[in-house]
């Protein structure tokens, strides 16, 4: 269960920041609003969220997940693999440290959250543009301190591991259709999003609730066999830049 989240307030720059979506100029009052959804949701559920001011500079700096990785026993700070983000991790491990010891990703190492897949004990680890194999292992070798298992995921779609794949409870995994058939995913109860809405399988488990992007009807479907309280959130501008429900938060208990 999650006990803590911290997010960051997306700036008005925030349309500066990286993307490859090519699904128009996002709204900054619209982006305002919708991540002020996504944290009522966040406190509804029982969080104590943090949230942090704009980075300026930094327009991609609300993607918070990115910039760490929490474990019970650490907070590690990544080192963000495109240049463009780098800088945004020092306000974090501040952050960070009030709560867990600090453990920093070194280059030439890089790896961004997004790419960082918890599935109860086990972490997937993506091998993508942003995520190296040294940060893989740098990440894998603290894991494995932790008593952890990790294992490596090549990322051929996508922009992180978690577009494509996320944990939604229990042994089951939500995907795309691309990751479906991987044998990293084999042991695991899969759920493919239908090839429309790959969109969808960025859906985030909250303390046994799921909170699901809008516009993904055929897979809220497939979800709801799951029996869980579901949260339909829009992400229109979020997704715009590359980003979904599980970028906007750090969450940890
Ligand atoms: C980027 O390209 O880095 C941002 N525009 C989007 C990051 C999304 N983060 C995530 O999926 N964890």
């Amino acid at each position: 269960m999650f006990t803590h989240a911290v997010v960051r307030r997306p700036g008005p720059d925030f349309a500066e920041g990286l993307t490859t979506a090519g699904l128009g100029r996002p709204d900054f009052r619209r982006m305002l609003g919708q991540h002020a959804g996504y944290l009522a949701v966040l406190r509804d559920l029982g969080l104590a969220v943090t949230e942090l001011e704009a980075l300026p500079g930094h327009p991609d700096a609300h993607f918070v997940e990115d910039v760490a990785v929490l474990t019970p026993e650490a907070a590690v700070i990544t080192r963000p693999g495109a240049p463009a983000r780098r800088g945004e991790e020092e306000s974090m491990a501040e952050v960070l440290a009030r709560h867990r010891p600090i453990r920093r990703i070194q280059g030439p190492a890089t790896l961004d959250g997004g790419d960082v897949l918890m599935a109860g004990r086990h972490c997937f680890v993506g091998l993508s543009q942003r995520t190296n194999p040294e940060g893989a292992r740098a990440l894998g070798g603290i894991l494995e301190a932790q008593g952890r298992a990790w294992t490596p995921v090549p990322v051929e779609a996508g922009l992180h591991l978690k577009s494509s794949v996320n944990w939604v409870g229990g042994d089951t995994l939500l995907l795309t259709e691309s990751f479906g058939e991987r044998p990293e995913f084999k042991g695991y109860r899969r759920i493919l999003v239908d090839p429309e809405e790959a969109g969808a399988a960025n859906t985030l488990w909250v303390n046994g609730h799921l909170l699901v992007p809008a516009g993904f009807p055929r897979t809220r479907l497939k979800l709801e066999q799951l029996g869980m309280p579901i949260h339909i959130l829009d992400m229109s501008e979020a997704q715009k830049m590359d980003g979904g429900l599980s970028c906007l938060s750090l969450r940890w208990g």
